[in-house]
């Protein structure tokens, strides 16, 4: 009656609860004097989190859309950290209220962390954010030290992270060829896979 398939999916599920997909959104916040940010903009993350970055599109507003995330460096604002993440500019259609694909970082220390947006102005203009903000290196920090508007710096390479289709199911994994599970058998695994995640978290 169990099969291995279900038993992975169930894990899974049970993992989620000490790891977590932090979602961050580069938009234009039209309620603002100056739009464009992400959105949080100041995150805690834990080791083994993974910060998933979307993009925005003009079916969210009135602006066009084509920004980037990229990894910054405290000391040198709107600049890229040395090998650093980079998803490269993420174009959306004028219907899609999204990219197609989101850009997956995961976290792998708990330092401090800032990441920008690459393109034209928009890192000076405010669309930045901090990871574990400490001492001073936090988004006040950061922000404090951009004197100047001008174009922000893009890494050369893309990378440090996984571009991937939006809106995927992050519980099931693909279908493992050959196994003989019944959907029921499956389903009441990741009920129980769950509700075990719900209880440990509390
Ligand atoms: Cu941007």
């Amino acid at each position: 009656m169990f099969c291995r398939s279900a038993i992975l999916v169930a894990i899974a599920v049970a993992d989620l609860a000490f790891s977590a997909t932090i979602e961050i959104v580069a938009q234009a916040a039209y309620d603002k004097p100056d739009p464009l940010e992400f959105a949080p903009n100041e995150i805690i993350a834990a080791v083994g989190d993974v910060l998933e970055f979307h993009f925005a599109g003009p079916g969210t507003g009135v602006l066009g859309s084509n920004h980037s995330v990229a990894q910054g460096d405290f000391e040198n604002p709107c600049n890229p950290a040395p090998n650093g993440f980079f998803s490269g500019y993420m174009a959306v259609n004028a219907t899609s209220t999204e990219a197609d694909m989101v850009f997956r970082v995961p976290v792998t220390s708990t330092d401090p962390m800032v990441f920008y947006c690459t393109q034209g102005t928009h890192c000076t203009r405010g669309m930045h954010g901090v990871v574990n903000g400490a001492d001073d290196q936090t988004l006040q920090s950061y922000r404090r030290s951009i004197t100047v508007n001008r174009n922000a710096v893009a890494p050369n390479t893309t990378g440090g992270g996984e571009m991937v289709p939006n809106n995927i199911s992050r519980i099931l994994p693909a279908e493992t060829p050959g196994a003989a599970c019944s959907a029921k058998a499956s389903l009441v695994l990741i009920l129980v896979g769950l509700g075990l995640a719900l209880l440990i978290a509390q």
